[in-house]
């Protein structure tokens, strides 16, 4: 070999240790950083919702149901961390079996964090190192703690039009006094969790209603094809009528892609791309997506919400990448320069609202990382991650855990970690370093499977799998099998479904786990 190429081969193989070394020391860092906020929470605060973690003690934030343990069981699966899992789960099962419980809870958060992580952590249980019972994936004590929340939600939808209350009280259902004003996303992001409840447990009601609750806005869009963001549940009546990809919408869009793929409803896909359109046509503006009136299409605020950081990664889960890119950039240059994303920015005078300055440890931008380094491979993203790791290290650490930042500019805090800290912040950060994870290894969560979705039928026929066709992650970031939820027969048909799997699972199943 002549001199230059071996100098060349040589400075690429270095290149490669670095970068390698780097991927692990990262990983390594994400995971202490879970660990560090996780055996605090089980130290000082469980069985309580959340830490507090600059008192050091718990709270109840959501509906005592120690909440943090529950929202953070699959993330110890996603890094590896089987005893700990095992350990948890059982501590799970120690909990409210049933949720007979006399509290208020927010539907959309009881499941987005509750009723997905118990169905994520019961589906990853074997890989966990929990030995399967007979009848799993169709049976198994998460799931039946999940069913049971679930059907304590029920009341909620139970509405002239099918969208449901926000609030619920477990025990004795829709308090009288309940108001029905409720948010876009609060009423329209159940078909992915109820959709695998349905799937599981055979029981239809659960798609059924989460099915009707996205209907019922698709029937209230207006004459240019937009939502508003706040809807009265008794009437129908779109009580905030700004239209925004964020803010008060996000999961509803974002549950046209995730459910249409993992249920195989194509419908639902259309739907997204009908709303896309729209969106595209009015609320783009210099590739940041903004807040615009519903009926006439009018920018109603130069704001972009930390919410919306998510936008980009479902973006390249549809196939529009070149935009997706390009409405990453927007909300990263805003982390670059305050070093966190406040909850709102104002485009037009370049700094954070007023009383709208703090980072509660949200995962969106983590979130678009992850996806937009899948779909490009660009090492730009894995410096994106690199920056996140740091800005959160350097400022929101304490001794219990980590804090919300209450002000972005003077990065003062608040006592206070949300339960996604655990269940997605770190989730994703982790997995930018973690090429070999089980979540990396499959494509089924890119616009290709979305394509095949469009043109091949042969999909919408494919059997029962576990762990070979992708996982799809939840709004709050629990990822789900998607070959694993067709492996149950329904008892009855779901609404306007094509059911393909009525043989009993067993002789179908394919154990593919690794
Ligand atoms: C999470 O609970 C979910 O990601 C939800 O869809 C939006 N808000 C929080 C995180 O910011």
């Amino acid at each position: 070999m002549k001199l230059p190429a071996l100098l060349l081969l040589i400075v690429i193989t270095w290149c490669h240790c670095d970068t390698q070394s780097d991927m692990d020391s990262y990983r390594r860092q994400v995971k202490e950083m879970f660990q560090h906020a996780y055996d605090n929470y089980l130290l000082h605060a469980f069985p309580h919702d959340e830490l507090a973690p600059i008192s050091c003690v718990g709270v109840d934030t959501w509906g005592s149901f120690s909440l943090t343990l529950l929202d953070a069981l699959d993330t110890l699966v996603v890094m590896g961390n089987q005893s700990e899992f095992r350990r948890a789960y059982q501590l799970a099962l120690q909990q409210h079996l049933s949720f007979n419980i006399d509290t208020n809870t927010s539907v959309f958060e009881a499941n987005i964090r509750v009723v997905g992580g118990l169905l994520s952590a019961h589906l990853l249980s074997a890989r966990g190192g929990i030995p399967v019972p007979p009848g799993w994936p169709c049976e198994g004590p998460l799931l039946s703690m999940a069913e049971s929340l679930a059907r304590r939600l029920l009341p909620a939808f139970d509405t002239p039009t099918g969208l449901p209350y926000g609030s619920v009280n477990l025990r004795y259902g829709v308090s009288p006094g309940e108001t029905p004003l409720t948010c876009t996303s609060c009423c329209a992001s159940y078909i992915v969790e109820f959709g695998v409840l349905s799937r599981l447990t055979g029981d239809t009601v659960f798609e059924d209603v989460a099915l009707r609750a996205i209907h019922a806005l698709w029937n209230r869009r207006s004459t240019i094809g937009l939502v508003g963001n706040h809807i009265n549940v008794l009437t129908g009546e779109w009580k905030a009528t700004d239209f925004t990809v964020g803010n008060f919408v996000d999961s509803y869009l974002e549950y046209l892609v995730k459910g249409g793929i993992l249920l195989r409803r194509p419908e639902l896909l259309e739907m997204f791309h009908d709303l896309y359109q729209q969106a595209s046509r009015y609320s783009k503006l210099h590739d940041w997506f903004v807040s615009v009136n519903m009926n006439t299409g009018q920018i109603s605020s130069p704001y972009y919400y930390a919410l919306d950081a998510y936008w980009p990664g479902l973006l390249s889960m549809v196939g529009e990448l070149p935009q997706a890119e390009k409405s990453f950039i927007k909300p990263y240059s805003i982390w670059r320069s305050l070093g966190v994303l406040p909850e709102m920015f104002n485009i037009a005078d370049g700094k954070p609202v007023a009383k709208h300055e703090a980072y509660h440890l949200r995962p969106e931008l983590a979130e678009s990382t992850w996806y937009l380094f899948r779909a490009t491979k660009n090492p730009f993203y894995l410096e994106v991650g690199k920056a996140m790791i740091h800005s959160i290290q350097n400022i929101s650490r304490v001794n219990c855990g980590y804090a919300t930042v209450k002000n972005s500019l003077t990065h003062v805090l608040a006592d206070r970690m949300e339960s996604y800290f655990l269940a997605e912040t770190t989730k994703y950060l982790y997995l930018l370093f973690d090429p070999d994870n089980f979540l990396n290894q499959q494509d089924a969560i890119t616009h290709k499977h979305v394509e095949h979705l469009h043109y091949d039928a042969r999909m919408l026929r494919s059997g029962c799998t576990v762990g070979s066709t992708g996982y799809i992650l939840t709004t709050e970031a629990h990822p789900i099998d998607t070959g694993i939820i067709h492996c149950c027969g329904m008892k009855n048909k779901p609404t306007q479904v094509n059911t393909c799997n009525k043989r009993p699972f067993s002789s179908r199943l394919q154990l593919s786990l690794t």
